[in-house]
């Protein structure tokens, strides 16, 4: 069966990925995707400085799926920079997502980080964790403001990491911003955030950042991962490429992701909980699917969800 897929003009020889986040901070974590059998590398959203993110605990997985409170704890932008080459040699695409705490950030990073010459950028608009900072995602202006002059100091291809909508007006904002400043790919969805899981045993939150509040992730958000896939392929009559993040357990999951027009997936919540195990896995019952659907290629099944 032909997993490959093609992004922005990169070839992949698969079509799932990690997502931002999920066991991409350290070099050991980066170097074991690179062994695995992930389509790409993509790393941890960096910044100008190294973090150590939030207090712990700040991750918390229950049978419906996950919430996070991380904070962007990452090495640093230049630790990344020095890495993104010697990834390379896994030969498979390496993603760096790029984030910062201020629109200055964005700009010095995605600076230095094209020179290391990742295949890709993810620029991420949509961290839920920083206490005072808002999703950028949610503010258009600030959006195009940001991604014009990210543009302008990138020569590789450049994608954005998008939060959920909730309404098709705000996918709709998005469409003229995402046009004018150059968007090649589309990574959706970042987790659904500020969510709050309530032990009731202890009656205690599960995570310490924020009283307990943060993105959640996993199956409980599949539906409104595939709505923001469906809604963005239609909305460019499929010619943005989208990678589909948001509750994909399963080979099925896969296969709902394509169907709504996704030309990849990315594991998080999946990752975290079963390990580098879950690519085998999933590779093999999306193959599965594909084959007794008789689809012989991604491509060939992408997009074509049907209507009632
Ligand atoms: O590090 C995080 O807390 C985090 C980030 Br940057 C993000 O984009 N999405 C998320 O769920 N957590």
């Amino acid at each position: 069966m032909n997993l490959s897929t093609t992004i922005a003009g990169v070839q992949f020889p698969g079509c799932i990925m990690n997502a931002a986040g999920a066991r991409c901070v350290t070099q050991a974590e980066l170097e074991a995707l690179g062994r695995s059998r992930a389509c790409a590398i993509v790393t941890k959203s960096m910044t100008l400085e190294p973090r150590q993110g939030n207090p712990e605990p700040r991750y918390y997985g229950f049978p419906s799926g996950s919430i996070n409170s991380m904070g962007l704890p990452n090495l640093g932008y230049r630790a990344y920079a020095k890495l993104i080459p010697e990834l390379k040699r896994f030969g498979k695409p390496v993603i760096a997502s790029v984030a910062g705490l201020c629109e200055a950030d964005f700009i010095s990073i995605a600076t230095v980080i094209n020179e290391s010459q990742p295949d890709l950028v993810e620029v991420n608009l949509s961290c839920p964790n920083i206490p005072g900072k808002p999703q950028i995602g949610y503010d258009a202006e600030a959006s195009e403001r940001l991604l014009a002059r990210v543009r302008k100091v990138l020569t590789v291809p450049m994608g954005v990491k998008l939060p959920p909508y909730f309404d098709p007006v705000h996918q709709e904002q998005m469409v003229p911003v995402l046009e004018r400043t150059g968007v090649q790919f589309l990574s959706l969805i970042n987790s659904v955030g500020n969510g709050l899981v309530v032990d009731p045993v202890s009656e205690t939150v599960v995570i310490k950042p924020k009283g307990g509040f943060g993105g959640l992730g996993g199956p409980l958000i599949k539906p409104v991962a595939l709505a923001n896939v469906r809604a963005f392929w239609k909305l460019f009559g499929g010619r943005l490429p989208i990678i589909g993040t948001g509750g994909v357990v399963t080979g099925t999951d896969i296969f709902e992701h394509l169907l709504c027009g996704a030309s990849a997936v990315q594991i998080g919540t999946v990752l975290v909980d079963e390990g580098l195990a879950a690519f085998d896995r999933l590779e093999q019952e999306l193959a599965a699917v594909l084959e007794a659907k008789g689809y012989g290629s991604v491509e060939a099944c992408r997009g074509k969800l049907k209507e009632l």
